[in-house]
């Protein structure tokens, strides 16, 4: 009798635990879900010297070199005091010191700053370097010293 008994109680509370792990796992993905780009580093309003590394993070979407367009993938792109944003569809443009490709799926660079304040806007575009837009956009200001 025992052991009749034994079998769902565990079967009962196994299935408790896998629910509650569906219910976390699916708040993750949703979380993960959220497509954003924004600066690890450094923060908005730093106070930097005159040469910045600058740490690109991406959510939501996943990095791949530049090549294949492909839905939810890109790659970041750096913008440095740049005058005007990038809409969904334009692309980013190539040989220009103030827009700088990561097209090889780099997270980090090194970039120098005259002393002043300066704009930096990261955007993320897709294979064809073609910019999601404003979703996928996030700018910061920096002082150099
Ligand atoms: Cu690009």
């Amino acid at each position: 009798m025992k052991l009749k008994l034994g079998l769902p109680m565990v079967m009962l509370f196994a299935s408790i635990g896998y629910a509650h792990n569906v219910l976390a796992n699916d708040h993750e993905i949703k979380k993960s879900l959220e497509q954003r780009v924004y600066f690890i580093e450094p923060k908005d309003g730093a106070v930097v010297g005159n040469e910045v590394k600058v740490l690109m993070g991406v959510q939501g979407m996943e990095i791949k070199p530049a090549g294949n367009v492909v839905e939810n993938t890109g790659h970041h792109h750096l913008l440095i005091d740049a005058s005007q944003q990038l809409n969904v569809g334009e692309a980013v443009p190539t040989g220009s010191d103030k827009h700088l490709h990561f097209g090889k799926g780099q997270t980090e660079t090194l970039i120098k700053l005259a002393p002043g304040t300066h704009t930096l806007t990261l955007q993320f575009a897709n294979g064809a370097h073609v910019s999601y837009g404003e979703k996928m956009r996030s700018t910061i200001s920096v002082t150099a010293k």
